[in-house]
C-alpha cells in the first residue's frame, strides 16, 4: 500500500486517465475525491472504488470556473479530512493550425489546460500545507515536447503546463510540496476520440492505426500505463523528485 492515509484529489477523473488513477491511488490505500464536470461520471467512478471497500467521494466542478472549483476542493478537503495529492488531469483537446482554430476554441483549450491546473492548485494548495506538504502531478502531453501538425491551441496550453510546474516546484518546496509533470503520449480515451475521428477523416479506428504507427512500442499507451507513472510521482517513492517533466510515451519523442 504506497498511498496507504493519504487523501487525493483527482481532476477529470470520471474519465479516461483520471479514472484510472482514481482506482490505482483507491487501491493502494489512498482516500481519492473524483472531481469531473460530469456529475453522472464522477458518480459512478466513484461508486465502482467505493464498492471495493475504498472511500471515494464525486465532486462537480468545470475547471476552469474559479468559484466552481475552489467550492469543490474545499468540500474534497472536508469529505476526505485533508489532502496530500492533487492530479490535475482534467484537459480538452482541440486541433487546428492558428490559422484554423476558432478564437472559442483557442480559449477553452487554455482555460482548462492551463487555467483549470492554476485554480485547482490554488484552491488545493493550503490543505497541503495543512496535511504537512504533498504531491502536485500536473498533465501535459508529448505535445508539448515535439511540435505536431495541427495541434496549435493544445500544444502551446502543454507546453505552459510544463513551465508552469517547474516554477511551482520552486515556489512550493520550501513547504514540503512536490510539482511534477507528466507528458503522455497518445491514450485512447474521451478526449482523443473527436481527434482520431478528424486525423483518420472521419474514421477513429483509421486515426488510432495511423497513431500507433508514430509510436516506436507499436501501440499507443493505456491510462493504466499512465496512471502508473502519476502513482510513482504521487507516492514517497518520489520523495527527492521535484520540477521534473516525466515522458511516457513507447518511445514517441525518443526519436
Ligand atoms: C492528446 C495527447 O496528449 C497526445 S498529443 C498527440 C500525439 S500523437 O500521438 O498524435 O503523435
Amino acid at each position: 500500500m504506497r498511498l496507504k492515509g493519504r487523501a487525493a484529489l483527482i481532476t477529470g477523473a470520471g474519465s479516461g486517465i483520471g479514472r484510472a488513477a482514481a482506482e490505482l491511488f483507491a487501491s493502494e490505500g489512498a482516500g481519492i475525491a473524483i472531481l469531473d464536470r460530469d456529475g453522472q461520471a464522477a458518480e459512478s467512478a466513484a461508486s465502482d472504488i467505493s464498492a471495493t471497500g475504498a472511500e471515494a467521494h464525486p465532486v462537480v466542478a468545470d475547471v476552469s470556473s474559479s468559484e466552481e472549483t475552489a467550492r469543490a476542493v474545499d468540500r474534497a478537503a472536508r469529505l476526505l479530512g485533508r489532502l496530500d495529492i492533487v492530479y490535475n488531469n482534467a484537459g480538452v483537446g482541440s486541433t487546428g493550425s492558428v490559422v484554423d482554430i476558432t478564437e472559442e476554441d483557442w480559449d477553452r483549450c487554455f482555460a482548462v489546460n492551463v487555467k483549470g491546473t492554476y485554480l485547482t492548485s490554488r484552491a488545493a494548495i493550503p490543505h497541503l500545507q495543512a496535511a504537512g506538504g504533498g504531491s502536485i502531478i500536473n498533465q501535459s502531453s508529448v505535445a508539448a515536447l515535439v511540435g505536431i501538425p495541427g495541434f496549435s491551441a493544445y500544444s502551446g496550453a502543454k507546453g505552459a503546463v510544463v513551465s508552469l510546474t517547474r516554477s511551482m516546484a520552486l515556489d512550493l518546496a520550501p513547504v514540503g510540496i512536490r510539482v511534477n509533470v507528466l507528458c503522455p503520449g497518445t491514450v485512447y480515451t474521451p478526449l482523443m476520440e473527436p481527434l482520431m475521428r478528424e486525423r483518420g477523416d472521419g474514421s477513429v479506428e483509421r486515426g488510432l492505426e495511423i497513431t500507433a504507427a508514430k509510436y516506436p512500442i507499436g501501440r499507443i499507451g493505456t491510462p493504466m500505463e499512465i496512471a502508473r507513472a502519476a502513482l510513482f510521482l504521487a507516492s514517497d517513492d518520489a520523495s527527492f523528485v521535484t520540477g521534473a517533466a516525466f515522458t511516457v510515451d513507447g518511445g514517441m519523442t525518443a526519436q
